[in-house]
């Protein structure tokens, strides 16, 4: 046997054999059972880093694990490759978003070779592949004819110079990312899907994952954003209609002393006086220069404007002046609030501001609030005042009588609001799926029709990085004749979020070869859902509701017929160096690719794993990394030693042994209990892998005579070392299995089988002495050192008594028989 552990040539090696053998494809079996484990799958944004590494080194474990277990394994591996980066990178180096992905997918998938990550390769896909995005095209107009893709007008971030759409991220302090101009609020009409018609059974089901970290599923709870309350009618003091807010707080109705309707609300201007308008319209044009994550920040100094009109409260008839404000939003509501000064924070800031009346509606219990000293609002529950016939009243009781109370007298009605908006889908970019639309003077919008499919991204595109959408220049695009009237039209230029790739990835990778339909309905059938499903937490709102909400449409289309996408999910923590996140300009970044070189794939794996629990932050260490790399030559070292001890022996299976083989092979098989149970039950790699550095340092402990005498139990432990080490360091248990003399293949073993008899403790009874008379005995296990033995004894109530209050003058033990305390 080799007498070094060279990483570089065993990985090599196992990697061209796993190759050569297709030992990771699979196929639809029924009469295996299967497991879909998956991870979440990268951008090609140019190389791998340690965030990939230890996500995909997670996922390898357990595809690794769950083959040995015997299941029927899908485990996929693709790119999320249409968006951004590759069109700024094109503009950037005068090249084409197409050769940028499709070099750096190479690059990268050459990466995730070299990690020996056991991928079905035959079932990649790449987003930008028009193999893929076409049935993406396919699937939107089947949403647009059930009227779940729908288009709207609606602000998004502007940049003018760039003439670009935004994203949130994209906008730093209010202006451009990229050229630092000044961000503007634009109305556009945009595409969405009505994520919203799912709101109730997105929520609905967070109740039935309990495969799912709680945290995540309070996040989209909370994103979702359920609440009940009322609709309530303010009628305008000129009689001349009505303004709609809707509440949560209508037990604090009687205390509304005056009127917020965001900057963009609709009745804004209608109702804005004459002598108010120059004021107003300054203001809005003010407001809608913020973005919207400012706008609803708890510390935004909150501003507003008079608009010159009243409504009027409509349960004590009171003149409530109408006023803008920054921070009411159109989006959430009906863009108008009732502000109870008293009662709400916000409300409280601006009454101040602006010296607005103050009303106390809701008292602390034994308390008085007064109006004029108060210096925060009371945003508890408490007792009604000020409140007609609600009056004494617990707040929370009242609640319910006024919502009845109001559908009563029909001044309003019991309403479910929810958080949740439509998922805009438009981008003004290139690197996308075009949205399969026409438009026509004549017949308006018209659905590219199912036979003129797909809309295939021109290549001869110019990337200037100016003048907005490069598909809006090329002609060829989007001149097109109506489908209907066959006059003069406009293709839609704007191509989808990538997100909506990334909704339905997990249903392609069940047949993703599949050239007459997005998915193959018997062969999803058999594989979906997906059993276990790993990424990063950033992941933990939009990404992974987008996905939930794309598997019930597709579900509703008739494609699939499971509810949800993933039974349970892994969310890893980020990888950090000097307490920081790994970042190019922080200068904290570790390159995968340095650590393969220097130590190999398997060493890179073991310290990813064994590090930290894979949901909490990974701090990097260059000597965790070494300390992996020594644990690896030791073993190797010590299979190596032992090898000629087990050559031609059999694994032990019953048959004479001695004490010491007996302590041996409860040690292995304490060891594989723990193994399995943090391995397969609760993914505490970390702690398995101590285990297995345990178990070798045990081995070590053994005197060379008992092992040479316990041949089959040694090769038992060395095996089952490897078979344990296996979904961890492949490539490195591959060799040491193919050298104790087996075949290729390790995965196909078996995972090592635990014995429980081999496993239990002996105990022994230890007879306890004080000052030479017989007090106690006490039950120890036969591995109890003296340390144990005595400590058993001072628990001993009858021991304890005799030894109270003297000092311990001396402790004598006769091993596994007798304790004989001292004490004066
Ligand atoms: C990595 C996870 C990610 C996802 C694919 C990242 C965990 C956080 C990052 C960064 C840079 C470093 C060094 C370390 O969550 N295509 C989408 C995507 O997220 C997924 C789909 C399903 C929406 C780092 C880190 C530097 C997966 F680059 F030089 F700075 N994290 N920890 N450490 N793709 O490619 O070095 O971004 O699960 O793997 O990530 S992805």
């Amino acid at each position: 046997m080799e007498e070094r552990y060279v990483p570089k040539e065993v990985e090599a090696k196992w990697q061209e054999y796993w190759e050569s053998n297709r030992s990771f494809k699979v196929t639809e079996d029924p009469g295996k059972q299967k497991y879909y484990l998956l991870e979440m799958f990268p951008y090609p944004s140019g190389r791998i880093h340690m965030g990939h590494v230890r996500n995909y080194s997670i996922g390898d474990v357990v595809a690794r694990y769950k083959r040995m277990q015997g299941l029927n394994v899908l485990h996929p591996m693709g790119w999320d490759a249409f968006g951004m980066p590759a069109e700024n990178a094109a503009i950037q180096n005068k090249s084409h978003p197409a050769k940028w992905t499709y070099e750096n997918i190479s690059y990268m998938r050459n990466q995730l070779k070299r990690m020996g990550f056991s991928y079905d390769w035959d079932r990649e896909l790449a987003t930008c592949d028009l193999s893929y995005y076409r049935w993406e095209q396919l699937v939107f107009l089947q949403m647009y004819r059930k009227g779940i893709a729908y288009k709207k007008s609606s602000y998004v971030n502007w940049c003018p110079k760039c003439e670009t759409v935004l994203a949130n991220e994209q906008v730093e302090d209010g202006c451009c990312w990229r050229c630092d101009n000044e961000v503007k609020q634009k109305e556009l009409e945009q595409w969405f899907f009505r994520i919203t018609d799912y709101a109730e059974e997105l929520l609905d089901w967070t109740n039935r994952m309990p495969g799912w970290p709680e945290r995540v599923l309070t996040m989209q709870r909370n994103w979702i954003g359920k609440s009940y309350g009322c609709e309530i009618d303010f009628p305008l003091e000129n009689g001349n209609g009505s303004i709609k807010v809707f509440t949560t707080r209508q037990d604090t109705l009687f205390g509304a002393t005056f009127m917020s309707l965001a900057p963009e609300h609709p009745q804004a201007l209608a109702l804005t006086t004459a002598d108010r308008l120059p004021e107003v319209q300054a203001f809005i044009e003010k407001v809608q220069k913020t973005e919207k994550a400012k706008r609803t920040a708890d510390d935004l100094e909150k501003e507003g404007v008079f608009t010159g009109s009243y409504c009027l409260n409509p349960v004590t008839g009171r003149k409530m002046p109408v006023y803008l404000a920054n921070f009411v939003l159109t989006d959430y509501g009906t863009g108008a609030v009732m502000a109870v000064p008293t009662h709400d924070q916000r409300d409280f800031e601006f009454a101040r501001k602006y010296d607005l009346p103050l009303q106390v509606v809701i008292q602390p219990e034994g308390e008085v609030l007064d109006p004029t000293t108060m210096t925060e609002a009371f945003v508890a529950e408490g007792i009604m005042t000020n409140s007609g016939q609600f009056d004494g009243l617990p707040s929370n009781q009242a609640k319910q009588l006024i919502a009845d109370f109001l559908e009563k007298q029909g001044i309003g009605k019991k309403t479910v609001n929810f958080r949740l908006r439509d998922w805009g889908i438009s981008r003004q970019r290139y690197w996308g799926n075009p949205i399969p639309i026409i438009y026509c003077d004549t017949c308006g919008v018209v659905p590219v029709p199912e036979k003129d499919l797909p809309v295939v991204l021109p290549m001869d595109v110019a990337f200037t990085g100016e003048g907005g959408n490069p598909l809006a220049k090329v002609e060829e695009f989007f001149n097109v004749s109506c489908p209907t009237c066959g006059g003069q039209a406009r293709r839609e230029t704007d191509t989808m979020d990538t997100f909506v790739e990334s909704s339905w990835y997990f249903l392609r990778y069940c047949s993703p070869d599949v050239e007459t339909s997005p998915l193959d309905r018997q062969r999803a059938e058999y594989w979906m859902s997906v059993d276990q499903y790993i990424g990063g937490i950033e992941h933990a709102v939009l990404h992974l509701l987008y996905a939930r909400f794309f598997t019930k449409v597709m579900r509703d289309l008739g494609y699939v017929a499971i509810d949800e996408p993933f039974v349970n999910l892994l969310t890893q923590g980020m990888v950090i160096k000097d307490g920081a996140k790994m970042s190019k300009s922080k200068g904290n970044v570790v390159d995968p690719n340095a650590l393969i070189e220097r130590y190999g794939a398997d060493t890179a794996r073991l310290f990813s794993l064994f590090a930290a629990p894979p949901e909490k932050d990974l701090d990097w260490s260059d000597q965790g990394v070494d300390g992996s790399y020594r644990f690896l030559n030791r073993v190797w070292k010590f299979v190596r030693e032992c090898l000629p001890l087990v050559e031609g022996v059999e694994a032990f299976a019953g048959g004479p042994i001695t004490e010491e083989g007996k302590t041996l092979r409860r040690v292995v098989h304490k060891t594989i209990r723990k193994v399995t149970d943090d391995v397969g039950e609760r993914f505490h790699f970390n702690t398995a892998i101590a285990a297995i550095m345990e178990l070798v340092n045990s081995l070590y402990g053994f005197e060379q005579k008992n092992l040479r005498e316990n041949a089959p139990v040694l090769r038992e432990a060395l095996e089952s070392v490897v078979l344990m080490l296996a979904p961890f360091v492949p490539h490195f248990s591959e060799e040491l299995w193919e050298k104790l003399g087996h075949a290729g293949g390790i995965d196909r073993r078996g995972w090592p089988g635990f014995d429980p008899a081999a496993a239990v403790e002996e105990e022994l009874l230890v007879v306890v002495q004080v000052n030479g008379k017989l007090r106690g005995r006490v039950i120890v296990s036969a591995s109890a050192t003296e340390d144990d033995v005595r400590k058993a004894a001072l628990a001993d109530d009858k021991v304890s008594s005799f030894v109270a209050g003297k000092e311990l003058k001396k402790v004598i033990y006769v091993p596994g028989k007798l304790l004989n305390i001292v004490a004066a």
